[in-house]
């Protein structure tokens, strides 16, 4: 039987870029996007597109009757900034929405299901440098307790429905297709259009807030590879480590320089830097790689080239 595939909160910086890439492999007609507003980037012209809020069980059933999918990502979700700021509607939309996407997951039989969780499940007592898989989880921002809670979930769901939930904890994600919206790690986006636009970016973090961060197109490409891979090879149900690289806002501005030679870096801290203080530095992702093969394309200085490339600006050091 061909796939049918659902992607719920599509058109956010992840999905935005899963969304094209599914409708590469499946075919746009096989890839259904739904959120709870349409953005007028060219992939939701393919395929078809869905107004979906997670927290209306009706709308839920009527999507998931319409198209029956057979692989869903549920990728809808506020992230760390936007959930501090209103921490009631994080807490709802964050695990009242995954219930609501779990059970009707399980209502129509669906095969296998991917959530993403987050480096934020990890608070100020974990050990910071190559945080282990398991290791002390106090996190003590809301979105980092429902990204905890979600993961104990997705195991409970498997374990006791035999619901086929794959997860990774997603670092600081960094791609030129899709913007942000909400993160604690989005300066390291900005921070590209700025340097291109203005030669020059005020960072939200300070100077030596070292946080864990990917490249989009290995987000993605992790994304797919856990959904994809034979169940017996996914040994952890709740949600795996993943790693790309590291840096802090001066080293980044450093690799830019590279390119930008007479690019300027300021410092304006905000609440922000509470929630990335709370988080780590690195990450140990051993059990991905074992289990089902992790392996990253992008470190520091690829990812600078890559971005600076795509958005149009190496032409700046010529
Ligand atoms: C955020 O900053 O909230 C997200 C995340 C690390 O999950 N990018």
């Amino acid at each position: 039987m061909a796939e049918k595939i659902l992607v719920i909160g599509a058109c956010g910086q992840v999905g935005t870029e899963l969304v094209e890439n599914l409708q590469n492999i499946y075919g746009a007609a096989n890839v259904v996007a739904s959120d709870i507003r349409k953005s007028d980037n060219p992939v939701f012209q393919n395929g078809s597109f869905e107004m979906l809020n997670v927290l209306d069980k009706t709308q839920i059933a009527e999507v998931f009757g319409k198209y029956k999918p057979t692989i869903v990502y549920h990728l809808a979700a506020l992230l760390s900034a936007t959930a501090e700021a209103n921490p009631k509607l994080g807490w709802e939309l964050n695990m009242d929405g995954t219930f609501n996407i779990f059970d009707a997951c399980l209502e129509y039989g669906v095969k296998r299901i991917f959530w993403p969780s987050s480096i934020a499940v990890f608070g100020p007592t974990t050990p910071a440098v190559l945080t282990p898989q398991s290791t002390i989880l106090e996190p003590n921002t809301v979105y980092g307790i429902t990204k905890l809670a979600g993961e104990r979930y997705c195991e409970y769901y498997y374990n006791r429905y035999g619901l086929d939930v794959r997860s990774i904890r997603y670092p600081g994600l960094i791609g030129w297709k899709s913007l942000p919206g909400g993160g604690t790690t989005d300066y390291a986006v900005d921070i590209f259009h700025q340097a291109l636009k203005t030669k020059s970016y005020t960072s939200f973090l300070d100077e030596s807030t070292t946080l864990p961060m990917m490249h989009m197109e290995d987000a993605v490409r992790a994304t797919l590879e856990i959904t994809d891979a034979p169940a017996e090879k996914i040994k952890l149900r709740s949600s795996y480590n993943i790693s790309g690289t590291s840096f802090n806002p001066e080293e980044l501005a450093a690799e830019i320089r590279k390119h930008i030679p007479d690019f300027t870096l300021d410092y304006a801290i905000d609440h922000r830097q509470k929630i990335a203080s709370s988080w780590p530095d690195s990450i140990d992702d051993a059990q991905a790689r074992a289990d089902w093969g992790w392996q990253e394309k992008y470190n520091l200085e690829n990812l600078v080239i890559n971005m600076l490339d795509n958005l149009g600006g190496l032409s700046l050091t010529e």
